[in-house]
């Protein structure tokens, strides 16, 4: 067969298997394994550099609205660019509905914002904030039909969360209909508490975000989420876990029998609420929700990595411009922290972070790399095998990693809309020197070399969800 890209002499990595193989590329799919492939119209020496699936990001904010005059530093452009930068080949984003809103309008904004934007493939998650009888009876089920099938509550933020009993409903429709339920955990009426009493001892400053959310506000939202999702009999996902008592929270349910996946993120492996301490409102670039902890909770999740109590390593890339009106500094947050947008930029950093801190320190393999940031997306999210591995028939996407690049980040490699990263002058050793979505080659290095190739991605039901059933 002669194919369109011949990938040779690369280390092929799945999640289970490292071997020496050409890969032959035909009408954007992987078709041949095997050494000695020659016939291509184009042909890319990767001698001395792992081929792995590429990147799946199942946790990214693009432009969300945020209100308050605030607005999100990446729309889908910008985003999907620095997430291809990263080594991603798909990244999947929310779909906010607003409150009184349909989630076929909520779509129709999404795709709108989407249309034509894309350099990587995209799919939303649906965020249900208004569950009525008629989103949950009759829209859901069709929406989940129609491959939208996860979707996310929130247990904290004014005008997003959800009561229990709202939870209960949303988590019952997903077990009628075999969606799969993203969670954000963390107390809001904890949360409500501390803030004024935080106003009443004059704390305003951006350190008293972390102080505001402890430790014992996530655990107790998550025991309680995971409470019921074994009321109603249906597996959830527990996302940006921060901590070891949440962490723990998932390993009891799973010994319970409860079908659980659990995320953690770069910011709490490598950042701590001391960063949110930072002089004058520089903490302010830190401030995301659940917040960093401290030295401990990093080697917690370190250790739920490794030993297998998180699925997914996600990003939850949340971007905002630090030092902007519409951003992180804007009026009302230089004065009170709780005035600062929520969230962090990340779609970039995530696997060169990932790989270099974990990889090449030695603390997980290649393969769990693989597992931890594309196929267990692919699984859970219902793209698997099209996604999220380097097999026969799946789509060619695919990251070419060069283990000896050694770059320093900072924020102009990374091209997001943000105005910094968090992780400024860190060295990483390992880099996504080319990434190819379909077989199309999208960046070269850091740069992208092809635009708008993104397509809208349908999914099926979730890995975990066919195990329950
Ligand atoms: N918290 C979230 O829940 N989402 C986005 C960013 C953040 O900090
Ligand atoms: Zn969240
Ligand atoms: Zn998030």
């Amino acid at each position: 067969m002669r194919f369109d890209t011949v990938i040779r002499n690369g280390t092929v990595v799945t999640a289970s298997d490292t071997f020496v193989s050409d890969v032959g590329i035909k009408d954007g799919r992987i078709a041949a394994l095997a050494l000695g492939l020659t016939e291509a119209d184009e042909v890319i020496d990767a001698t001395r550099l792992f081929v792995l699936p590429g990147g799946i990001d199942s946790h990214v904010h693009l432009d969300q609205p945020s209100g308050d005059g605030i607005v999100m530093a990446d729309d889908f452009d910008s985003g999907t660019r620095s997430a291809a930068i990263g080594g991603n080949s798909t990244v999947l984003a929310f779909c906010m509905q607003e409150k009184g809103q349909s989630l076929r309008e909520a779509l129709k904004v999404y795709h709108a914002k989407a249309e034509g934007k894309c350099h990587v493939d995209v799919s939303f998650h649906l965020v249900i904030t208004d569950p009525t009888t008629e989103v949950l009876g009759q829209e859901l089920p069709a929406l989940v039909e129609d491959g939208y099938t996860s979707l996310k509550v929130f247990m904290t933020y004014e005008g997003l969360r959800l009561r229990d009993d709202e939870i209960l409903a949303t988590l019952d429709t997903a077990r009628r209909t075999g969606a799969l339920v993203m969670v954000h955990c963390e107390n809001e009426d904890v949360i409500r508490y501390l803030i004024g009493r935080h106003e009443e001892e004059g704390k305003f400053s951006p350190k008293y975000h972390a102080t505001t959310r402890p430790m014992a506000a996530e655990r107790e939202a998550t025991h309680r989420a995971l409470s019921l999702a074994e009321i109603v009999d249906v597996p959830i996902v527990i996302v940006h876990v921060s901590n070891r008592e949440a962490m723990e929270e998932i390993r009891r349910a799973r010994q319970r029998g409860q079908k659980i996946a659990g995320e953690t993120c770069p910011q709490y492996l490598m950042l701590t609420a001391d960063d949110l301490d930072l002089d004058g409102l520089d903490g302010a670039k830190y401030v995301c929700s659940p917040p960093p902890r401290d030295k401990a909770s990093q080697d917690a999740c370190w250790e739920g990595l490794e030993q297998g109590v998180f699925d997914l390593f996600s990003s939850d890339h949340c971007p905002f411009r630090f030092d902007d009106p519409e951003g992180k500094l804007n009026e009302k947050g230089k004065r009170h922290f709780r005035w600062i947008p929520n969230g962090i930029p990340g779609v970039a950093t995530r696997l060169p972070i990932l790989f270099s801190e974990g990889v090449m320190k030695g603390r997980i393999d290649i393969n769990r790399f693989v597992a931890l940031t594309s196929t267990n997306h692919a699984k859970l999210y219902g793209m698997y095998p099209q996604k999220g591995t380097i097999a026969i028939g799946a789509d060619a996407d695919i990251a070419l990693w060069d283990p000896r690049a050694e770059v320093m980040l900072t924020n102009e490699v990374l091209q997001h809309g943000a105005d910094y990263t968090p992780y400024e002058g860190i060295q990483v050793n390992g880099w996504p020197v080319r990434l190819l979505v379909r077989g199309k080659t999208i960046t070269d290095d850091k740069s992208l070399t092809h635009s708008g190739f993104g397509q809208y991605i349908q999914r099926k039901r979730s890995s975990l969800v066919a195990s329950a059933t």
